[in-house]
């Protein structure tokens, strides 16, 4: 692998430190790293292979030096106005917000199911929402094996994902306040069946999102997709229940053989010893777990799953540092 001088965008925010932490704990090969973030944290140190970097403020003069490659998670208004600069600086920008995923100049991808669309970048490249990326590594076997016809998404997602204010509206509530922040309701004691925004047609945006960045990943419009997306008072790692239906006939043993020899994917199903993916089994890991394989017998060729993932790390951090390792490879 080449060395190469690496930007972390948004250091300091719940995904900017995972970045580096997986980039250390990764050993990705870089000379020179820099991380930017807004004007209240520039000053700040934070640790990157035992190196003490000064975080910068991000400005549009930032990426004038020596940088090849840059990880955004600064939020899609930072992404919108920052990334495009950077590209045309010649910085390839590996992005975490929603900003550019649906934009057809740039792919959106998850290196274990589409690598070969990053290299049809044209210096920016997406990383998918953390529900879709654990769902389409759960999916890509099953779709090159069988073929899928239409899926069914119902997700658990944990307070981390809307970052450091969602985490405190669950520690606050926690504590017995019913005072808000981040949510319109206490979340502590409830699960909310609202993530992102409602839009005209009844659904939230990040379920949405799930729909509309599975087709693009697995590069397939006519998929049929519903979800739901719903917000659980855990404060990390994201599970769903996911319903396929499969074009072709398939035999259970079979499925399972497939999740057990797939990169990336750990197999947890052994029910009658209590065995299925948990949450606190995930936390801390690059892997996505899938258990309570069943067949769906209320249709021909139903099968239903159990997903469960690291929603900053495989779902943000890690995905757009295994992107950046494919870009260094060539
Ligand atoms: O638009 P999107 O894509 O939906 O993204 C919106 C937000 O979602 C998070 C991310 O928050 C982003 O801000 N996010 C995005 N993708 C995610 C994913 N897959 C995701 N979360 C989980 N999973 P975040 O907390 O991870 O990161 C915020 C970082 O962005 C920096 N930043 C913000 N505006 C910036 C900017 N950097 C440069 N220029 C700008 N204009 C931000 O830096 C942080 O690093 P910071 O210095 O502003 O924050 C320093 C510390 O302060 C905390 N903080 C932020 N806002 C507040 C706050 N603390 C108290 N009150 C606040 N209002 C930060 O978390 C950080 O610890
Ligand atoms: O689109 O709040 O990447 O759990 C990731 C975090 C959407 C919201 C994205 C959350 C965001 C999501």
């Amino acid at each position: 692998m080449k060395k190469v001088n690496i930007a972390v965008v948004g250091a300091t925010g719940m995904v900017g430190r995972t970045f580096l932490k997986v980039l250390e704990e990764r050993d990705f090969p870089y000379n020179k790293i820099y991380c930017f973030a807004s004007k209240r944290s520039a000053g700040t140190k934070v640790k990157c292979k035992g190196e003490d970097i000064i975080v910068e403020e991000l400005t549009e003069t930032s990426f004038d030096r020596d940088i090849d490659i840059a990880l955004f998670s600064a939020g899609g208004t930072t992404s919108e106005k920052f990334a495009p600069i950077a590209a045309s600086k010649g910085v390839i920008v590996v992005d975490n917000s929603s900003h550019f995923r649906m934009d057809k100049d740039v792919p959106l991808v998850v290196p274990e199911v589409n690598p070969h669309a990053i290299f049809e970048h044209k210096n920016i490249i997406a990383n998918p929402n953390c529900s879709t990326i654990q769902a389409m590594v759960a999916l890509k076997p099953l779709q090159e094996k069988y073929g899928i016809k239409r899926v069914v998404f119902s997700t658990y997602q944990a307070v981390s994902g809307s970052g450091v204010k969602g985490v405190t509206d669950l520690e606050n509530g926690l504590k017995g306040s019913l005072e808000t922040n981040c949510y319109p309701h206490p979340i502590a004691n409830n699960c909310l069946p609202h993530i992102d925004v409602f839009m005209d047609n009844g659904y939230t945006k990040e379920e949405m999102k799930m729909i509309n960045e599975t087709k693009k990943i697995l590069g397939d419009d006519s998929l049929k997709i519903t979800a739901t997306a719903v917000r659980v008072p855990l404060y990390d790692c994201h599970s769903e229940s996911i319903n396929v239906e499969l074009d072709g006939s398939f035999d259970i043993e079979n499925v399972f053989e497939l999740y057990r020899d797939y990169k990336g994917i750990i197999l947890q199903d052994d029910v009658a010893n209590n065995v299925y993916p948990l949450a606190t089994t995930a936390k801390g890991t690059d892997d996505v777990y899938i258990g309570r394989i069943r067949r769906d017998f209320s249709l021909d060729n139903g099968l239903n799953i159990w997903v469960v993932a690291d929603n900053i790390r495989k779902g943000a951090a890690t995905n757009a540092v295994q992107i950046a390792e494919v870009l260094i490879t060539r």
